[in-house]
């Protein structure tokens, strides 16, 4: 069986900045920092799936772009990826996490510096903050 796979959504402002969402569980990963997202159901389009995820747990809607380069194996079982995405209708609450920050490229080095990013994400801070940085 393939593995399940697990989107995250690289989610930046006009104003570039990037979208975190503060994990309330497990105890593990708790008060560390995400880009938003979860498990895609069988069979589903990544793109409509990180939509579905946003809706649910930011309640925005997102217009989703290209793939980040970098894939992480999480498990034998569950493959995570991110995908650039952009607000289109609503503003973002935390409906599953606990705090929502909107950070610029130098936030985002200082809070990887002090270990406050949940592991997986880290692989996609180098892109994430150069396009930060970039655009
Ligand atoms: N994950 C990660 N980095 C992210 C998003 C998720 O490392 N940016 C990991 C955490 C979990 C797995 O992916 O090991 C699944 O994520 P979620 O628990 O957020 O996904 P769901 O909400 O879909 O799962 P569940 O239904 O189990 O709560």
């Amino acid at each position: 069986m393939s593995p399940r796979i697990v989107v995250a959504g690289a989610v930046t402002s006009v104003d570039n900045r990037l979208l975190l969402a503060q994990r309330r569980y497990p105890a593990t990963v708790a008060g560390l920092w995400e880009l938003p997202g979860g498990k895609a159901e069988d069979d589903e389009d990544v793109k409509f799936a990180l939509r579905r995820e946003l809706r649910e747990e930011l309640d925005v809607g997102v217009e989703v772009g290209e793939r980040l380069a970098e894939t992480v194996a999480l498990s034998d079982d569950l493959t995570l990826i991110a995908l650039w995405a952009r607000i289109t209708d609503g503003v973002p609450r935390p409906v599953e996490h606990s705090r929502l920050r909107w950070v610029t490229a130098e936030e985002l080095d200082k809070m990887v510096a002090g270990h406050q990013l949940v592991p997986a994400d880290t692989v996609w801070v180098p892109e994430l903050s150069g396009v930060l940085r970039r655009a």
